[in-house]
């Protein structure tokens, strides 16, 4: 099996107007992987986060804000590396972790995501933590194998499956991302990662994303099973 090194990896993300977080998330992935990752940027900014990207050596594609999913969806499928990772832009979650990621992607995993709850998840606002929580019972219930954290921005894919199945989810992409994969018998590991408050505004109203996630589980679990 090959054994892929930074060279081979594309951290990519989502960002509107990050421009209070964006520095310190390039700045440490450009630090952990020696400058060595290609970043991706699909960016609906008014402010002046694109510029920061650019000036950090990253792509970026302009896209109008139509939600996280369609913007980590065009982003995810950009990179012609082979192992393709996902980050919010808020710096909440630990670039640190990368090399731990692409590890486990050379002990062959096909999807490892980054799960939240384990530590506990204390700078993440109640209501989103008890939601994750229902979330991923939600899912577990559904698929009939245990899951920890369907809503992570955190994870490691294989490039070809980023291509090999269709992802249709918005607000519920992240879940999307999990519940595929895993219904049809790829290799997914959930590995714990610590996670910090956010920098910057969220994009995400809790109640109405929340509704929507909980709606794209039932769905795509209902879908990969029954047709
Ligand atoms: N390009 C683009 N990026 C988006 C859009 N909506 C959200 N994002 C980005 O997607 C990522 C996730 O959004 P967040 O606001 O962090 O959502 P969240 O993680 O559910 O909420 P927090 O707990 O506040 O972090 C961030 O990097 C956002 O900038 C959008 O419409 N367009
Ligand atoms: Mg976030």
């Amino acid at each position: 099996m090959t054994t892929y090194t930074f060279d081979d990896l594309a951290v990519v993300m989502g960002t509107y107007n990050e421009e209070a977080a964006i520095e310190s998330v390039l700045g440490d992935i450009e630090s952990v992987t020696d400058g060595r990752a290609e970043i991706v940027c699909v960016d609906s900014s008014d402010d002046r986060t694109p510029e920061i990207a650019r000036e950090h050596g990253a792509t970026v594609i302009d896209q109008p804000p139509m939600g996280y999913g369609y913007a980590v969806r065009e982003a995810l499928v950009a990179p012609d590396r082979p192992v393709v990772v996902t980050t919010d832009c808020d710096d909440t979650y630990p670039m640190e972790k990368l090399p731990a990621f692409l590890e486990l992607i050379n002990e062959g995993y096909d999807v490892v995501s980054g799960d939240r709850l384990y530590h506990g998840a204390d700078a993440m606002p109640a209501f989103n933590r008890f939601g994750n929580a229902a979330f991923a019972l939600l899912a577990s219930g559904l698929m009939g194998e245990r899951v920890h954290d369907t809503t992570t921005g955190m994870r490691a894919y294989r490039r070809e499956l980023l291509h090999d199945i269709e992802w249709t989810e918005n607000t519920g992409l992240s879940a999307e991302l999990l519940i595929r994969p895993l219904l049809r018998g790829y290799e997914v590991r959930e590995e714990p990662i610590p996670y910090r408050e956010r920098a910057g505004e969220t994009k995400l109203d809790p109640i109405e994303g929340g509704a929507a996630i909980a709606k794209s589980i039932v769905k795509v679990c209902l879908e990969e099973q029954f047709g």
